[in-house]
């Protein structure tokens, strides 16, 4: 990696701690990823922009400000980054997957906060995120009770703290809300860049995200295979990268992957052997670098064949229809899509257990790890009903509740251990 020490010393971070955070990151990654056999050449890319995540892209993302492009920042999937390319913005998902500095966040946070919220505070507390220091504009969303008030501690400790509201039911209203939201979400960006969305520039930001999201969704269906052409963990480091690399890029380089997937596929080669017990995870998303659970099942023997999160299908497997005549009707194309997103913040919400059952059937899973952070209510709550649905129509389901910490992998593996055995009889 190149000297990038004087860029992130103007953007105001903590040069000792980030180094500390770098060094424990690289690591992880040398133990969780590189060790892993018969990785797909296609994924040297993906190593690569690990290992400059806070180098080169960031140095990328200083380089397009300095053209006068807006950094926007933002922790759900929500966030329309279509909005956001119209107006020449960059996207960049600022959650985290890390303990860092946790007793900092428990200053300001209720201990009893989920590991997400905390490791954003964290970060952001101890000065080690680039990414936060970089954005122009940072979004928050009225999802979960957890978000939705840290906004109000985040406010003052950011540049320019931007909240969108939505909607808890599928409802007429509810849609009516999101879309009335999105409007203002456009002036706020239009404000923000001095750059107004027009039906051309809403157009382009719409075929860059759909373009990416069907790399992805690429990526996905090539995981029914068996043997399985790719890790779970591959797969998730891909679908984490998707938040943070420049969109095109990203997307050529995800089909490039996809192309020698194709051909392994052809040739029946994979990552484990044919006959590994094939299991789906779903639950709350894993931001970079949450990778334990993945890392559990997989060294437990097992292969872990989709996921039912946002960061995975149930971020990406809608596009945003592009026909329109004007920027408003645009707008409820985006409006349709976002509201689909099956969020356990919605109540009731069916259709994501439905998606579970279809992503069960469709990747020849035989069985379902539920994974819900600790002190998330809704996906902890909504884990119950979508057991008791799944096991009904007889898909075996394990539910997980953990953090960041390592502490419990043990245990972890040891019920993982016991799932697998029981898929496997
Ligand atoms: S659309 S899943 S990205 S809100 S884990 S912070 S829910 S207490 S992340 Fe999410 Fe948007 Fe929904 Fe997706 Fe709260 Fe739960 Fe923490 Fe969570």
């Amino acid at each position: 990696m190149s000297d990038y020490t004087q860029m992130w010393s103007d953007l105001g971070l903590d040069l000792k701690a980030h180094d500390a955070l770098l060094s424990v990151l690289g690591g992880a990654y040398q133990d969780v990823f590189l060790s892993q056999k018969d990785r797909p050449e296609g994924m040297k890319y993906f190593d690569f922009v690990m290992g400059e995540v806070h180098g080169l892209r960031i140095k990328e993302l200083m380089d397009a400000k300095a053209e006068g492009r807006k950094v926007v920042g933002s922790y759900c999937v929500f966030v329309p980054e279509e909005l956001i390319l119209a107006v020449d913005g960059v996207s960049v998902g600022l959650c985290a997957g890390a303990e860092f500095n946790f007793e900092g966040a428990e200053e300001v946070l209720p201990r009893n906060t989920c590991a997400l919220i905390k490791s954003a505070f964290g970060f952001k507390m101890a000065k080690v995120c680039p990414y936060v220091e970089a954005s122009d504009l940072i979004v928050g969303e009225n999802t979960c009770d957890g978000k939705k008030k840290s906004w109000e501690i985040l406010a003052p400790m950011v540049k320019d703290l931007y909240v969108i509201d939505l909607p808890q039911m599928k409802s007429d209203t509810g849609r009516e809300l999101l879309k009335s939201e999105y409007r203002k979400f456009i002036k706020k960006l239009e404000e923000s860049s001095g750059k107004k969305i027009t039906v051309e520039s809403l157009k382009k930001g719409i075929e860059i995200t759909n373009a990416k999201r069907q790399a992805v969704n690429r990526l996905s269906s090539l995981r029914k295979a068996d043997p399985a052409p790719i890790s779970g963990l591959d797969a998730l480091l891909v679908n984490q990268i998707f938040f943070y690399d420049d969109p095109v890029r990203f997307t050529a380089s995800v089909n490039a992957l996809c192309d020698e997937l194709e051909e392994r596929v052809k040739s029946g080669k994979g990552v484990f052997p044919k006959g590994t017990a094939r299991v789906i995870i779903s639950g709350c998303p894993m931001a970079v670098p949450n990778w334990k659970v993945p890392a559990v099942v997989e060294s437990s023997g097992a292969v872990i064949v989709g996921e039912e999160s946002c960061v995975g299908e149930r971020g990406v497997q809608w596009l945003t229809d592009d026909k329109g005549a004007s920027v408003d009707d645009l707008l409820d194309t985006i409006t349709d899509r976002y509201f689909k997103i099956d969020c356990a913040v919605f109540t009731p919400n069916p259709s994501r257990v439905e998606h579970v059952k279809d992503m069960y059937g469709r990747l020849g899973a035989q069985g379902v790890i539920h994974y819900s952070l600790q002190f998330c209510q809704p996906y902890t709550i909504e884990s119950g009903p979508v057991e008791a649905e799944l096991e009904k129509t007889g898909i075996p389901v394990l539910r997980l509740e953990t953090d960041y910490s390592q502490e419990d992998a043990g245990k972890l593996k040891t019920r993982v251990e016991a799932f697998r055995e029981r898929i496997e009889a």
